[in-house]
């Protein structure tokens, strides 16, 4: 009787399992806790007497009669049935007993007796063979049954190293045969022994083409509920499906040899050793410890091997402080030494910078792969406190890479990236950079993210930490097949990282190993863990190291013995000891051993020697010329009308010699590409620019996709111009071309906001990359910032670029004059400045300064408060004469008119930055006070010019010092500039403020008031005159 045999089944088919599926029987082992649970409660009944409250709740659900009817009421009611059949409603009683008796949905239910009938005259249950489930049927439902597997057989694997099942926080699953198939299992317990013709979707029978029904579960339920949770169903790829399914569910396919069991072994040795190192001897410094992770270290080392076979030579890696120094001493290599000298408290920096603390410290090193026997760069990104902050620098670090190697599809360059389980879920630049990979600008052809999954983060438990039930659900974005492995299986682990380089190399696209284990101490090595997680914690002080049982298990199999254990653990311990006493050999720390992107003598001469002068900026006229005429001509594109008047238009102001911003602009990358320098251009909406003035790209107006990009012509020996439209991103795009622009210092790399106010969004990587990687981590970038920011009436939103946090960020001293010679007075400022930022008046300024980045004998970052309205601005235009090769960028634009030639006279200096300047020169023409008012622009904030401004100041001995700005008091630049103007007067004479008075929003949002403060801003620049 096919209902009777289903119930049977049930119970014989879990009780005849090998012993691990024995293990897993009737719960999920996500909710196997819960389970163990209700079983001490004495709440869940032995399946084999009487079907589970829940069950009898969800056969209940199936009943139409019941829609709706609450689960709980119906799971009390059957208890109360269970106690005593009397104490419920007849028509319960006798629902109660036919679902006892296997009854299939819908038929457990009985209609009410017609008039004059009586209960006992109702219908029986089917009782003869199925009825239902034809040959037909049946292969169709174990089809069903194959594609449940593996849909959903990853929610049913042993990944949990503590089976606690934290890391996959489910609901409960009372049958998992049900819920794998997705219905009720429809088998009968003789259908286990029949032979089945496999479907193509499979490949579990390998040179078979049927199997026992008995042998396809056996098969997949080692395929895809053992220690591997393969979740790879949602990629809409059937080609990439069936590759996934080939190297999973081929039979004996993920047995590995002797030769990488032992390899994986000595490996697995010295990741624990080095920990247990460590703690020995700094016992109460913080390390972030990888134990319960050790596996993470072989791991790592086996995506590089695979990686190197196939012929990738350099790899560039993120990841945040869990088992840093583990992966810097046991996978890149530094030398022990210099790690352990980063516990010595005696020992303090000798190079420049203020430094960082050891668990933040990148490195690059090129060493020999000894599976693959070829060179390989290694370089680990340093990265702050901010987890995956480093993410998108890693992306364009590569991509760089890729780009300047030509290799344009990964195959020789490749990232991983590392991930706590909290940190990947909870960030939202990891799903900004996830978008990032397969946008042909940003992609680096698939990175490799190993998640060390401890099922923690901090002291919150992933249920408090996740809505999703893994924590890697966010790579499913971009159909990035997700490994899921349990860390205390090295052998499962090690198949899963040769199966994801193999993806990565084969598809170019990103993949996941989500690796679960657990946390041995607490979040770090001074943090108690009882304190918050008790119960997880009695078990780990009980469970062993993986290392400990996978010795146990390859000396059962007789792999490794006694002597060459102790062996090879005396070797790695004398290699420690004797690192240990080299580091105390050492003198100083330095900090320049710790790069990440090293520029190896980028700067001198083939003497060794660094020229600090600021080389030429100036272009001839013929170039100039030459660039112009080419910014202004379409090829063969047939481009938008609009455009053509465009074109037309910088055609005349080249034939008049002069550029607009736009023109300026391109006259920078064009001559700069001339001479062999890279430029990249990146952001929202860049290549036609935000203000439609730029348009960098030119598209056919006929044929879709056939697009012209002019400053791509301007020579046949160029370097590339690449400018791009990015994704909606701050945080993972200006990322990302932070990355891009360490790789090589011979570049251009800008990135511009859509408005400046949108750098708050990407705030993490001003703040503790930008302003001040040289700093920590000694590392250079010539990244130029363009912020479009000026008070044109638009509302608080898109008016500033919130100068006033830029140059809170800068280094220079507002009360010191800096005792530079004046020869080099602006190159040695420069030189020991953080960052630069300016806010430019003209186009001229504007082409000089991108020129500079390059000229510059070292790289500093420069921020650029663009201009919105000066773009198209009658006055802000310049002429060629401002470019030519004597030129070069000014600091300040000094007052040139009738009150500079009358000093003594002149009655008010003002200073002023940016677009203002405009309106305050066009009110003073008006009430004609030229020989009164001279106006001064301060076009390179910071590094303050000192030396310029205090010229200025002397020269007007006699005239009031103003600062006007149309930022509100409490912003823009008035705080920084007002003591530095002081100083350059050896505070003598006062600075007095003309602008918008303190705000909390950066500006009005209605166009009348806006109208209203500007002309009180212009009124009190000139009052009293
Ligand atoms: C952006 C950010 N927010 C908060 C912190 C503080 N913090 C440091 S480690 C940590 C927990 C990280 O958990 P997880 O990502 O799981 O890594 P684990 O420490 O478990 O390896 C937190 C919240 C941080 N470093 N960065
Ligand atoms: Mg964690």
């Amino acid at each position: 009787m096919i209902q009777a045999g289903k119930s049977m089944l049930r119970v014989r088919y879990f009780a005849n399992r090998s012993p691990s599926l024995q293990n897993l029987r009737t719960f999920a082992t996500g909710a196997k806790r819960q389970k163990e649970q209700k079983d001490k409660n004495g709440s869940v009944r032995n399946a084999s007497t009487t079907t589970s409250q829940p069950a009898v709740a969800a056969a209940a659900k199936a009943e139409p009669f019941l829609s709706g009817t609450s689960s709980v009421y119906v799971e009390s009611m059957y208890e109360n049935w269970l106690k005593d059949p009397n104490s419920v409603h007849k028509s319960w009683d006798i629902y109660f007993r036919n679902v006892n008796r296997d009854a299939r949905p819908g038929e457990a239910y009985q209609r009410p007796p017609s008039l004059g009938g009586s209960l006992s005259t109702m219908p029986s249950l089917p009782t003869g063979p199925s009825d239902l489930v034809d040959g037909v049927g049946k292969h169709l439902s174990v089809q069903a049954l194959i594609r449940g597997y593996q849909i959903r057989g990853h929610y049913m694997s042993q990944l949990d190293p503590l089976s606690i099942g934290a890391s996959t926080h489910f609901e409960r699953i009372d049958n998992r045969i049900d819920y794998i198939y997705g219905r009720e299992f429809p088998f009968a317990e003789e259908d286990l022994e029949q032979e089945f013709i496999l479907p193509h979707t499979t490949m579990i029978g390998g040179e078979e083409k049927t199997l026992k029904l008995k042998e396809i579960i056996n098969r997949l339920e080692k395929t895809y509920c053992d220690k591997i949770g393969v979740e790879y169903m949602f990629i809409n790829n059937r080609e990439q499906c069936d590759w996934i399914r080939e190297k999973f569910e081929t039979p004996k396919i993920m047995e590995l040899s002797e030769w990488e069991q032992r390899l994986t072994w000595e490996r697995l040795l010295r990741a624990t050793r080095f920990e247990e190192f460590l703690a020995k001897k700094w016992t109460s410094e913080k390390r972030f410890g990888l134990e319960g992770c050790e596996m993470l270290i072989p791991a790592l080392k086996t995506l590089i091997d695979s990686a190197s076979e196939k012929g990738v030579d350099s790899i560039v890696m993120g990841m945040p402080h869990r088992g840093r120094l583990n992966v810097l001493a046991n996978v890149i290599r530094k030398d022990l030494d210099q790690i352990f000298c980063q516990f010595d408290p005696k020992l303090e920096p000798d190079d420049e910078g203020s430094g960082d603390v050891k668990y933040h410290l990148g490195m690059s090193h090129q060493r020999i792969n000894h599976v693959s026997n070829r060179m390989v760069t290694l370089s680990l990104c340093a990265n702050p406190s901010h987890l995956e902050a480093v993410d998108p620098v890693v992306q364009g670090k590569t991509k760089a890479e890729q780009f300047y190697r030509g290799d344009s599809s990964g195959e020789k360059v490749m990232s991983i990236l590392m991930h706590g389980d909290a940190a990947f879920s909870g960030q939202g630049v990891v799903y900004e950079t996830f978008h990032l990979s397969d946008l042909p600008a940003y992609s680096t052809h698939g990175t490799i993210h190993v998640v060390v999954n401890n099922q923690i983060g901090f002291t919150t438990d992933p249920r408090h930490s996740r809505s999703s039930p893994y924590c890697t659900d966010v790579a499913m974005v971009v159909k990035a097949p997700i490994f899921h492995v349990n860390a205390d299986d090295p052998e499962a682990v090690m198949y899963v990282c040769k199966i994801a380089a193999e993806w990565r190399m084969k598809y170019q696209k990103d993949v996941v190993i989500d690796l679960v284990c657990y946390r041995r101490f607490g979040h770090n090595e001074m943090d108690e863990p009882m304190f918050t997680q008790p119960l997880m914690y009695q078990r780990i002080k009980k469970h062993s190291n993986v290392f400990k049982q996978y010795t146990d298990k390859l000396k059962a199999k007789g792999l490794v013995d006694d002597m060459t254990v102790k062996t090879k653990l005396d070797e790695y311990e004398k290699i420690c000891e004797n690192a240990l006493e080299k580091a105390k050999t050492e003198t100083a720390l330095q900090f320049r051993h710790w790069l990440d992107s090293p520029w190896k003598g980028f700067f001198q001469d083939p003497y060794g020697k660094v020229d600090m002068k600021v080389a030429d900026t100036g272009c001839s006229e013929e170039e100039l010329n030459h660039i112009g005429n080419v910014f202004s001509q379409c090829s063969d594109v047939t481009i938008h009308p609009g455009l053509k008047r465009v074109l037309k238009s910088r055609a005349e102001m080249v034939a008049n010699r002069t550029v607009d911003w736009a023109l300026g602009e391109a006259m920078a990358f064009g001559a700069l590409l001339k001479e062999g320098v890279h430029v990249r251009l990146s952001g929202q909406d860049v290549e036609r620019g935000t203000f439609s003035h730029r348009h960098h790209v030119l598209h056919d107006q006929k044929i879709d996709k056939k697009t012209y990009v002019p400053l791509n012509d301007v020579s046949e020996n160029q370097a590339k111009y690449v400018v791009c439209n990015s994704s909606l991103s701050e945080y993972g795009v200006l990322g990302f071309e932070l990355g891009y622009s360490m790789t090589n210092p011979h570049s251009l790399v800008l990135w511009e906001a859509q408005f400046g106010d949108f750098m708050n969004t990407a705030q993490c990587i001003i703040d503790q990359f930008i302003s001040c990687g040289q700093a920590k981590w000694m590392r250079m970038s010539g990244l130029v910032l363009l912020l479009p920011h000026g008070y044109e009436g638009m509302g608080p939103e898109h008016s500033s670029a919130r100068p006033e946090r830029f140059l809170q960020m800068q280094n220079d001293d507002p009360d010191s004059f800096p005792p530079y010679p004046s020869d080099d007075f602006e190159v040695k400022q420069l030189q020991d400045s953080n960052w630069i930022i300016m806010n430019l008046t003209t186009p001229a300024n504007y082409f000089h300064a991108l020129r500079r980045q390059t000229a510059l004998p070292f790289r500093k970052p420069l921020v650029i408060f663009s201009p919105k309205s000066l773009l198209r601005h009658p006055e802000a235009r310049s002429s060629f004469d401002e470019m030519l090769e004597s030129t070069k960028f000014q600091r300040i634009i000094p007052e040139n008119g009738p009150a500079s030639e009358n000093p003594e006279q002149t009655r008010r200096l003002i200073f002023c930055s940016g677009k203002v300047y405009y309106d305050i020169k066009k009110e003073r023409d008006e009430r004609e006070l030229t020989n009164d008012v001279a106006i001064t622009r301060i076009e390179q904030i910071a590094p303050f010019p000192f030396d310029l401004v205090q010229k200025e100041v002397e020269k007007y001995p006699y005239a009031d010092i103003h600062w006007t700005q149309e930022e509100h008091k409490n912003m823009g630049f008035y705080d920084f500039c007002k003591p530095r103007i002081r100083t350059t007067t050896n505070w003598t004479r006062r600075v007095h403020y003309t602008g918008r008075h303190p705000e909390s929003a950066p500006a009005s949002g209605s166009k009348k008031s806006h109208m209203h403060q500007q002309q009180k801003l212009l009124d009190d620049a000139f009052r009293k005159l």
